[in-house]
């Protein structure tokens, strides 16, 4: 009698596990006792015997409600987002515009693997108002990718923040440790901390070619991570095919 009173004991318990999970964790008869603590524009509802947040929940725990949230799976309470296209910056892929005045794709056209030569060449501008203070802190990111369809040349290169100089003008000077891949940001005056012109060079790449208009550039800080940071991004067309490679110049 007591042997199998003690085996129901775990059965029981299973039985009850099972019951727990199938119920409503939130089971209510009033809105009152409904209110999750997440301040949403909606107000939690009791349907049914089960609590509906108003805004959807907060699914990734920043306060700000789903149906609200301009990033709803990613983190960022301060909900910004510089273009106002309603996608935060920590989740849109385009932030701001940059303005490409010229670029320059060379492939490589060396049979020595020691001795590449394919170039990529970029000279643009843009503003930085109603952002943080631009700056190399958190290093630099930038792509480049070409055709109007799905890219045939797409590279990335990046610079840390120790890859990078800042001289008492406020000039960014950017330099992987082998040299290959070099940035400069340059203030332009009159709009201090405001808009800044950059030129790149990278070289000794060995990209095949042939490339196609147009050439997308994004240049991402603030983190240099693709998404995530403020990705500007600029469309050059105006291309014309040389020798070895692609130039294309503001119309
Ligand atoms: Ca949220
Ligand atoms: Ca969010
Ligand atoms: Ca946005
Ligand atoms: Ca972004």
């Amino acid at each position: 009698m007591t042997r199998s009173f003690r085996g129901l004991i775990p059965t029981l318990a299973a039985v009850a596990a099972v019951l727990a999970v199938a119920s409503p964790v939130s089971a209510c008869v009033s809105d009152a006792e409904c209110d999750d603590g997440v301040a949403c524009t909606l107000i939690d509802t009791c349907q049914a015997g089960v609590c509906i947040p108003g805004g959807g929940g907060d699914a990734d725990g920043d306060g700000i409600c789903d149906a609200e949230d301009d990033c709803p799976a990613v983190a960022n309470p301060e909900q910004a987002d510089l273009d106002g296209d309603a996608a935060g910056d920590v989740c849109d892929a385009d932030d701001r515009e940059l303005n490409l005045v010229v670029v320059k794709v060379m492939r490589n056209v060396s049979n020595t693997p020691s001795k590449q030569n394919g170039r990529i060449f970029l000279k643009g501008d843009f503003l930085t108002i109603d952002e943080e203070p631009f700056g190399a802190a958190s290093g630099f990111l930038v792509r480049i990718q070409d055709g109007p369809g799905a890219s045939l040349l797409d590279a990335t290169f990046s610079w840390t923040s120790a890859d990078c100089r800042t001289n008492s003008s406020g000039v960014i000077k950017c330099k992987s440790p082998d040299k290959r891949v070099q940035a400069v940001f340059n203030p332009i005056k009159g709009f201090p901390g405001a808009a800044y012109r950059f030129i790149m060079k990278m070289s000794r790449l060995g990209l095949p070619g042939p490339f196609a208009e147009p050439v997308r550039v994004t240049i991402v800080n603030q983190p240099a991570t693709l998404v995530q940071g403020i990705d500007r991004v600029g469309v050059i067309l105006d291309c014309r095919q040389v020798n070895s490679g692609i130039v294309c110049r503001e119309g």
